[in-house]
């Protein structure tokens, strides 16, 4: 769609949705902004930051402003799987309240057992009115595996022993969109690594509705939040990769981007940490960084407010926002060579194009290898001379 249509079409959307009550009447984002000292200028200038983050071009800034003001028509449920609450803890423990953070303060945040002030009944009840109450409209955003099968019975939730997936497959019935928050949700994370002992499984497989992968183990509060104001601009899916990843969010590699990238191309690499490579911010291919592998956009946004990520900390990508990247992408600290990680790579890669992009990617990493190894030799003879 041309820019214009497109401006028109998210300009009508947003006139439609500013119709709608709020759902809390003595809640306004600009009334957190100035309790949080936030200025109106931080306010725009982050605005324009997520307009192209979300690949807009800047004339949609006021339109993306305006849609972080309206988050709060829309009633969100948070539902907490088997994890480690790190996606929540990403987004919410930061040192000064971020607009990220305050957003999801503002939005209509109908359950979330980290962040709600109700308890025990109280809380279930909470759960269960959203779900009535909102039918068809829910944002539901989920966090975790979910132990399913013979096994649900591993995660339960409040005094009726109610299982996690029984509560997922509530929500998502009363879905208008599902996003599946962390590697957790999206792929099964670390509960389904091997042997997976409590059948853990992504959100996808709980549900037959489409669901967003939002993965990351955490995912960036950016990436985090830009879903909320996308689907308040547009209501519909954005585009997805074939392992239904936002565009973009995730439709570049770690490597193509990477500070070091210049070191590797150089073929400069930390042989083991603590030597004089990491001393020089050397890359770390050779020392397990699988950033080659890895689709996120953590080398252009980085986290806790564009302070650091793990490249710039002095670690490899351990390719935590791919699918079974605990038990495909291990070791952490070797390299992965010229190992045909695609057959376990593949996970619910049932589509021609899957097969392509992950052949591609193969045939890429024997590239990689082979230059990373002619790169060594290359160093020792110059070492020799
Ligand atoms: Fe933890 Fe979220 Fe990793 Fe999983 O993040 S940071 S284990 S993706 O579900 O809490
Ligand atoms: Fe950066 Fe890792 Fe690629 Fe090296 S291998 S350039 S550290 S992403
Ligand atoms: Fe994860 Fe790699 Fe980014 S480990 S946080 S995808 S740099």
């Amino acid at each position: 769609m041309e820019h214009a249509a497109m401006f028109e079409k998210v300009s009508a959307r947003l006139a439609e949705l500013s119709k709608l009550p709020r759902l809390h009447e003595d809640k306004s984002l600009q009334g957190f902004m100035d309790e949080n000292g936030v200025s109106r200028r931080d306010f725009m200038k982050w605005a324009a930051g997520m307009t192209a983050l979300l690949s807009l071009p800047s004339s949609f800034t006021p339109l993306v402003a305006q849609a972080a003001e309206l988050t709060d028509r829309l009633p969100v449920v948070w539902l907490h799987m088997a994890e480690c609450t790190g996606c929540s803890e990403g987004l919410i423990r930061t040192g000064e309240p971020t607009i990220d953070s305050l957003l999801f303060d503002f939005i209509s945040l109908e359950y979330h057992e980290t962040l709600m002030a109700a308890a025990g009944w109280q809380a279930e009840r909470n759960l269960e009115h959203a779900i009535e109450k909102y039918k068809g409209r829910l944002i539901v955003m989920v966090e975790g595996g979910i132990p399913a099968g013979d096994s649900e019975f591993y995660l339960t939730v409040g005094a009726h022993g109610t299982t996690g997936a029984a509560h997922a497959r509530a929500a998502a019935d009363a879905a208008a969109a599902i996003f599946a928050i962390g590697t957790c949700s999206s792929f099964g994370g670390i509960q389904a690594a091997g042997p997976n002992p409590t059948n853990a499984q992504p959100m996808s497989k709980i549900t037959k509705k489409p669901v967003i992968n939002v993965p990351g183990c955490p995912p960036s509060e950016k990436n985090i939040a830009g879903q909320v104001l996308h689907y308040v601009l547009f209501g519909a899916l954005p585009a997805l990769d074939v392992y239904n990843r936002p565009k973009w969010s995730y439709g570049i590699r770690i490597h193509d981007l990477c500070e070091r990238r210049g070191r590797f191309d150089a073929g400069e690499f930390v042989q083991q940490f603590g030597d004089e490579g990491a001393k020089k911010g050397y890359c770390l291919y050779k020392v397990g960084c699988k950033g080659p592998y890895t689709f996120n956009n953590c080398s252009i946004e980085r986290f806790n407010q564009h302070t650091s990520w793990p490249v710039q900390a002095g670690h490899g990508c351990v390719g935590c926002s791919e699918p079974d990247f605990w038990d495909a992408m291990g070791t952490f600290h070797e390299p992965l060579g010229n190992r045909l990680y695609q057959t376990l790579f593949g996970i619910g890669a049932d589509k021609t194009a899957d097969k392509a992009g992950i052949a591609l990617l193969t045939a890429t990493a024997v590239g990689i290898a082979a230059h990373a190894a002619i790169a060594a030799v290359k160093g020792s003879k110059k070492d020799e001379e």
